[in-house]
Formats: C-alpha cells, sequence, structure tokens
C-alpha cells in the first residue's frame, strides 16, 4: 500500500507540476517505522490480526526493528515529525538528507560510565528504503577554477565521487499522500577506480579512492577535533547540498518541459535549511545557476535567496558553524568566489546603511555582519570609499594568550567570546581609546567562514524555534541583521507529531482521549484536546486517567529491569530527565538536587522521610558526545549516585537513581507514557526550544523547568498552577554571570552541603574534584559554574518540595495531568508546519484525486 501512494504521490505532484517544500537536513532521527506506517495507514488491528495467523505477535515484531538514528537529538527528531506532518496534511514537500552507514553510536553503561559502540543499524539489512541507481549525481571536492573562452567559470579536476539516492517512503496519516525522503550515500565513480593499480598488485592504492569516496557516509557527526574529520564534515555537508540541489534542478527542468524560465524557479522549489549544515546550498545553487545553466550574478543571486530559508536551532556560539577558509577554499573553490561575491555584496549594503563618515562604527558593524571573519575587504571597497577616509589608521597587533586557545577548544568559547566583543564596542565607544579603527585582518587570528551569517544575508526568512528564542535571535544572535531586515526575522515554535507520540506509543490514553473529547478528530485537530479541560475534575475520567498511567508505569518498570537490573515500584513517582548530556541542560543540577534529597533521608527517621518525601524513581537518559569530557563526568557522577542509592536497605523504595542505557526514540516511546513528572530545566536562554517536553506534557506528565525556550509556552498553555517553575531568567543570566565572575555571588548553605558530602567519598573512589570544581569556578576548572547550577539550586530544591506536596494529594495531581495533555494542543507539529507552509515556503496543501 505505501509503496502503491508513494508513487501515485510522486505521479500527482509530476503531472500538477506542483511547487514543492524541500527539507534539507544532515539528521533525520526516524525511530522505528513499522509501527508508525501500519498506524499511518490505519491498518494496526489487521496487521496485528494477520501476523497472528502466523504465530506472531505484532508487539514481538515491533521489537525485531533497530532504529534509525540518523541524528543526534532534538534537531533530527523534529526533521522527523515535520516530514510526518507533512505528508499528513497534503503538503507537496521531501526531505532530503544523508544515509550514514553508522547512526548515532550505541551507548554502554559501564561501572565507568559511557563508553561507545558503532552502531550498525544497517546489519540486517533495510527493509524501508529502496535503492535508486537511477538516481545518482557526481560531487566534485578540491580541484582547480579556472575561465572559460565565454566568460563562464568552470571548475575542474580535483575528486570526483557519486551520490546515489536511497529512497524512504514517508505516509501521512489518513491519507493516501506518501511523500519521499531521499538518503544520499556515496560511492566511487567507476573511472576513479585505479584498475591499472590494482592490476599491478598495489591493492590499498587502488582501493583508495574506493574508501575516500565511501567514508563520506559512513558515520553520522564524526569528531571534528581534527582537521581530517573537519573535512569529513564539511564533505559530507557538501554531498547534501550539491546531489539535493542538482536533483531538485533536475526535477524543476524536467517538470518545466521545453519551456524553462529560471524565474520560476522560485515559484516551483522552496528549500529549507535545518540549522547552519546545508548552508552550503546558497553558493551551490548559484554555482550551478551561474557555471552551469548560464545565469548572470544578479539573477542567480536573486533567484537563490527567493528560493532558501534558515531556521536557527541553537544560541550556543560553538555551535555556530564557523569553518576554517583555508579549508574551504581548499575543498571548494569555486564556492569560495561565490561566497566573497555575496561578502562584497553585503559590505555594500552595510556601507551604504551606516556610510564612511564614523569609521569606527562602521567597523564594528562589519566586524560583527560579514561573512568573513578576519579576512580583508575586497580591494575594491578597501580603495574607495573606506581609504578616502583619512583617518584610517591600523590597530597594533593585540597579543593572543596561549592559554585562551586550549579553553576556547574546551568548549568555553561563549564566555571569552562575550568578553571580546564587550571590549571590543568599550574601546570603539570610547574617543580617547588608544586604539584606532582597522580593516585589516590580524594575522594571529583565524580567517573564518560564518555559515550562519551566510545563511541570514542569502535566504529571504529566519526562524527561531520558540518564542523566546525568536526574540533572542532577533535581539542578540543577529541583532544587526535584524535590524537591517526586520521583515525577515520570524518565529516558528517547534511541535511534534500526535500520531507517534500519543497515538502509536501511548494507546491507553489516546482511547481516553478519544472518548473523553468525544472524537478521535484530535489527532489531526489536536484543538479538540481542549475539551478535556470541561473534565478535570470528574471522578471517573480521573480514575481512567490514573490506571492508565498505572498500565504505562508497568511497563516502565518491566523495562528498567530488562535494561538495568533495577526493580523499581510502580508506586513511586516517575521522574525523568532523557535528553542529550549537555552543561546547559543541568542533568547536574537535577543529580545534586537527588544528592541533596538523599543526604536529608539519610539524617530522617523513617517516619519523617515518609511524610516530607514522594518517593521516586530518579530516571535519567541520555548521551554525551564521545569527546565532551564534562558531560561524561557527569553521566559517572549519575550512575555512581544510583549504585550507592539504590543498595542503601535504608532508604528502600523511597528513592531509586536510574540511568536507562541508549536513550533512543523507541524508548522514549517508553519511558514518556509512564513518566509523571519530567526536568526540562536549561540555564535561561540557552534551550532554544526543546521538543521532549511537548511529548512529556501531551502525555499528561508535569513539568518541572526554568522559563526557557518552549517552556514558556507550555506553561501559559497548560496554566501556571500546573507547572512547576523556578529559576533565573533569561534577562537576568548575564547580569548573574558578571556578579559571579567578580566573586559576589554567596552560595547558598544547601548547596555547600551537598558538595561537600559528594567530596566525602560516598559514592565511591571516582575524583570528584573536576566536577565539583566546576561549579565553583576553582583555578583550573574553567568557567565559574557557568551554567548557574549553584544560583539555580535553592529554587529548584524548593520546588521538588512543592512537586512533593502535590504528589500526595493524587487528585490534585491527576488534574494537572490531565490540564497538561488538554493544554498541548498547540504543541502538534502539524500546527508548525502550517505555519512554514503559509509564511516561508508559500505551498498549499495538494490532495490526491
Ligand atoms: O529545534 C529543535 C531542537 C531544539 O528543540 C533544541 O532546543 C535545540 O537544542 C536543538 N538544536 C540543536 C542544534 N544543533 N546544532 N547545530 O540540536 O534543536
Amino acid at each position: 500500500m505505501l509503496i502503491i501512494n508513494w508513487n501515485a504521490t510522486y505521479d500527482f505532484y509530476e503531472k500538477m507540476n506542483v511547487k514543492q517544500a524541500y527539507y534539507l537536513s544532515m539528521e533525520f532521527l526516524q525511530g522505528r517505522a513499522l509501527l508508525n506506517a501500519i498506524g499511518n495507514l490505519e491498518l494496526i488491528g489487521r496487521y496485528a490480526e494477520a501476523l497472528k495467523k502466523l504465530g506472531y505477535r505484532l508487539e514481538d515484531i515491533i521489537e525485531q526493528e533497530p532504529d534509525a538514528a540518523l541524528g543526534n537529538g532534538g534537531l533530527g527528531r523534529l526533521a522527523s515529525c515535520f516530514l510526518d506532518s507533512m505528508a499528513t496534511l497534503n503538503y507537496p514537500a521531501w526531505g532530503y538528507g544523508l544515509r550514514y552507514k553508522y547512526g548515532l553510536f550505541k551507548q554502554i553503561i559501564t561501572n565507568d560510565g559511557q563508553e561507545e559502540v558503532a552502531e550498525n543499524w544497517l546489519e540486517m539489512g533495510n527493509p524501508w528504503e529502496i535503492v535508486r541507481n537511477d538516481v545518482s549525481y557526481p560531487v566534485k571536492f578540491y580541484g582547480e577554477v579556472t575561465e572559460g573562452p565565454d566568460g563562464r567559470k568552470e571548475w575542474a579536476g580535483g575528486e570526483d565521487i557519486i551520490a546515489v539516492a536511497y529512497d524512504v517512503p514517508i505516509p501521512g496519516y489518513k491519507t493516501q499522500t506518501t511523500l519521499n525522503l531521499r538518503l544520499w550515500s556515496t560511492k566511487v565513480a567507476a573511472e576513479n577506480f585505479d584498475l591499472r593499480a590494482f592490476n599491478a598488485g598495489e591493492h590499498a592504492k587502488a582501493y583508495d579512492a574506493l574508501k575516500k569516496a565511501e567514508k563520506i557516509c559512513y558515520v553520522l557527526y564524526p569528531g571534528d577535533e581534527s582537521l581530517e574529520g573537519k573535512t569529513l564534515r564539511l564533505k559530507q555537508q557538501y554531498t547534501l547540498c550539491s546531489a539535493s540541489l542538482q536533483d531538485i534542478i533536475a526535477r524543476f527542468e524536467r517538470r518545466s518541459g521545453d519551456s524553462v524560465n529560471w524565474n520560476q524557479f522560485p515559484e516551483k522549489v522552496a528549500l529549507q535549511m535545518n540549522d547552519t549544515h546545508p548552508t552550503l546550498c546558497i553558493p551551490e545553487l548559484i554555482r550551478i545557476l551561474m557555471d552551469v545553466k548560464g545565469l548572470k550574478w544578479n539573477e542567480a543571486w536573486e533567484i537563490t535567496q527567493r528560493t532558501v530559508a534558515y531556521t536557527n536551532h541553537t544560541v550556543l556560539p560553538e555551535a555556530l558553524e564557523k569553518w576554517s577558509f583555508e579549508l574551504l577554499q581548499e575543498l571548494l573553490p569555486r564556492h569560495v568566489q561565490i561566497i566573497e561575491m555575496i561578502d562584497e555584496e553585503l559590505v555594500n549594503t552595510i556601507i551604504a546603511e551606516y556610510g564612511t563618515e564614523d569609521l569606527h562604527l562602521l567597523e564594528e558593524k562589519l566586524r560583527q555582519m560579514r561573512i568573513f571573519d578576519n579576512i580583508e575587504l575586497p580591494a575594491a571597497i578597501l580603495e574607495s570609499p573606506i581609504k578616502s577616509q583619512e583617518s584610517v589608521i591600523e590597530v597594533p597587533a593585540q597579543d593572543e594568550s596561549p592559554d585562551k586557545e586550549k579553553e576556547a577548544e574546551d568548549g568555553k568559547e561563549e564566555a571569552e567570546d562575550g568578553k571580546e566583543e564587550t571590549e571590543a564596542l568599550d574601546n570603539a565607544k570610547d574617543p580617547e581609546s588608544e586604539i584606532k579603527v582597522s580593516f585589516e585582518p590580524d594575522p594571529k587570528q583565524p580567517k573564518r567562514v560564518r555559515m550562519a551569517n551566510l545563511c541570514v544575508v542569502g535566504g529571504h526568512a529566519v526562524n527561531g524555534v520558540a518564542e523566546i528564542h525568536s526574540e533572542i535571535v532577533k535581539e542578540d544572535v543577529f541583532n544587526e541583521f535584524y535590524k537591517l531586515w526586520p521583515e525577515k526575522f520570524q518565529n516558528k515554535t517547534n511541535g511534534v507529531t500526535p500520531r507517534r507520540w500519543i497515538q502509536f506509543c501511548n494507546p491507553e490514553l489516546s482511547r481516553i482521549i478519544t472518548k473523553w473529547s468525544g472524537t478521535p478528530d484530535w489527532l489531526t485537530n489536536t484543538e479538540k484536546l481542549v475539551e478535556l479541560r470541561k473534565f478535570a475534575d470528574n471522578d471517573e475520567l480521573q480514575s481512567e486517567w490514573r490506571e492508565a498511567k498505572r498500565r504505562n508505569k508497568m511497563k516502565v518498570v518491566s523495562f528498567l529491569k530488562e535494561k538495568t537490573g533495577y526493580v523499581v515500584s510502580p508506586d513511586a513517582m516517575f521522574d525523568v530527565q532523557v535528553k542529550r548530556i549537555h552543561e546547559y541542560k543541568r542533568q547536574l543540577l537535577n543529580i545534586m538536587g537527588i544528592v541533596y534529597r538523599y543526604k536529608k533521608m539519610k539524617e530522617m527517621s523513617p517516619e519523617e522521610r515518609k511524610r516530607k518525601f514522594a518517593p521516586r524513581v530518579c530516571i535519567f537518559g541520555g548521551k554525551a558526545f564521545a569527546t565532551y569530557v564534562q558531560a561524561k563526568r557527569i553521566v559517572r557522577f549519575i550512575t555512581d549516585v544510583g549504585a550507592t542509592v539504590n543498595h542503601d536497605p535504608e532508604i528502600g523504595d523511597i528513592l531509586k537513581v536510574v540511568f536507562v542505557p541508549d536513550y533512543n526514540v523507541s524508548v522514549a516511546e517508553v519511558l514518556i507514557p509512564g513518566s509523571e513528572l519530567s526536568q526540562h530545566i536549561s540555564t535561561a536562554g540557552m534551550e532554544a526550544s526543546g521538543t521532549s517536553n511537548m511529548k512529556f506534557s501531551m502525555n499528561g506528565c508535569i513539568l518541572i523547568g526554568t522559563l526557557d525556550g518552549a517552556n514558556v509556552e507550555i506553561r501559559e498553555e497548560v496554566g501556571e498552577n500546573n507547572f512547576f517553575l523556578f529559576g533565573a531568567k533569561a534577562h537576568e543570566i548575564a547580569g548573574l554571570r558578571k556578579e559571579r565572575a567578580e566573586g559576589k555571588f554567596v552560595p547558598d548553605p544547601r548547596f555547600e552541603e551537598v558538595k561537600k558530602f559528594v567530596r566525602s567519598g560516598v559514592f565511591g573512589p571516582y575524583n570528584y574534584e573536576e566536577l565539583m570544581g566546576s561549579l565553583e569556578g576553582n583555578e583550573g576548572y574553567g568557567r565559574a559554574d557557568y551554567f548557574l547550577v549553584g544560583k539555580d539550586f535553592p529554587s529548584y530544591i524548593e520546588c521538588q518540595e512543592k512537586v512533593d506536596e502535590a504528589y500526595q494529594d493524587p487528585k490534585r495531581w491527576t488534574k494537572m495531568s490531565i490540564l497538561n495533555t488538554a493544554g498541548s494542543f498547540k504543541f502538534s507539529s502539524d500546527r508548525t508546519i502550517h505555519q512554514y507552509a503559509r509564511d516561508i515556503w508559500m505551498i498549499e496543501p495538494v490532495v490526491l484525486p
């Protein structure tokens, strides 16, 4: 059925020559496909029946499928939710990505913390893809650019590989529309296989080109510490952009027949860049239009800007990609020329806007906004109009401490970057300053290309992924661009598909929702969930609601036993924090809170303990990037605490701490329906949106969180009484950090008590000095609690006391839970996709006849 629908959809779009949106993403975190496919086709019952006749249970068959984990976390899963919504809402759209041989690593938890093992998800073959050997494109790296007789640039020589399409069907719910996710794999171009070397017995030499080509798609996100890693990552990004654009352009030409009109390209193609990873689409589209199709620069540039849009998913400076100019120039020489043209265009715009009278101001604007960082201005601009101003004086080269570079490598760039910027601003503003304006690059600093700036300049729309994040994007990260082009900036609050994240993972709750909302329509129109508000106090609904949660908790109990060996009580509150391990997500705050709880429990009589604390199972899950040392220390800390607490006979079932290994989409599908409290406790202003917060809330789980990302909007919708709020606000963070740096912060005695307790060795022999030291900013431990764990600790543990109190009143808790599901209507990815379609892509639903 899928294949029939898939072909019908494709044929119809071809025939109608519709405008299509293309979602380009280096990550798609699809998870398992079977239940989703038969669910969207409304075949679950019949499929299970058929399997039964063959002697199998659907549940067992489902478990056989490995997760397609072609993504790291939220960004990739968002892309997959979007595909589901695009198909369900009948939007003509496709996804383009890479078919990594090894997805995100498999995480093993040992006594020493996390270990990584390659995830060979294709080992048993993949029935959900069709290789399209007839759809393949050459992709070039390195080489030289020359000028042809007609003035056109020619990029020749270098290394050629072939990108081959693997197509994956994306079924919509209750619709025939079945979209395509086209993933590229790479192989050697036949002519590059050195048969002569092979025949001469030089096998290694002969296989060299083969390996070079194939390894591009071996692994998702290779560590980019080494130059080799960086080159590989850049090759991956370019492969995605080049192959996808060649494919899109070929489709456009085919559908245009004899009357190709390139001006019409943006009327037929909308291209969304999922973060900066596909930025090379911009110069690649221009390259193809100019060098292959013969368009002039102005035409190519205008068409590109009308076609491309950019979503920003992070404000962390270390994640805003900056590529080495030299590397880019070596690997993609023609693209660098094109980026130079875009940069020049931008510099002219900045000069037109700010003039050349105040060179301090101009230098400042150019420094912040140019695509090139620390690269000389185009000669024409330096000569005139800038050189015509007599006041240009060169800046004396400034010393760079060697330590600083090391710190930046350790992931501590933000703090330093912020500092540099303030200093530079101060200097620029100070008329007495000795440092004079200069447009010359600093030879001691690296030359870099800022991909985010290229995206903002090259795209017609820029969006953040939650209201607060989009404000930060406008007011902070891209403020200079916002002042120049306010009309480009938008917000598109993320969403998740209610099919996978309620209906298929939580059929118990879905039945109750349908019964009490009076219709199954909530699955495609989540506004209907609001109906539940009317019955939030109803005893019958409350008891059904609790019963469903209990059954889902029982599934979690079995799951935890199977995966960790721990046996936990279903009577305890299931308190969950599952997400990538990152300092800003503050798993450290959670575990420090648990340690505090444990210590207090130990100091109390059993009766007092019972009165004061609701029994809890604290569940953690998430992967730490293999080279992220601090994140791995946090994993180790959590597992050590678990090992101590869980075996403490005095504590028993009143507190358990479990780290679930190898958190992925399928694990989330078990944990989320059975959770009661979930933690979204990032330092305010640092989590762009979060999407698991939406999934938990939909499944009647109550959130404890800061005013960050989509938490802000979730709290608005579910009601502030149904959300446990704590912590500093985003606008306070800079001031608090400054205070800390000036040594003015006085930590709460309870926080000091916890650190001392950890240092006492109660959790085993591991050296906790680095971890605890990082919360103090001791010499050698970096940025004085940059994520403000110590600052938010008192309000966090006080908020947790309120959680205990609420949980001890089941009627109140159940009401809060129902109101969470009811208030989650806004967070369907269907709403988000409608907004992208209407405001950015300008596409309409196309229903198959
Ligand atoms: O927008 C999806 C997701 C957000 O929900 C998370 O808040 C955000 O951290 C994540 N961003 C990334 C950034 N990756 N890069 N580059 O994963 O996006």
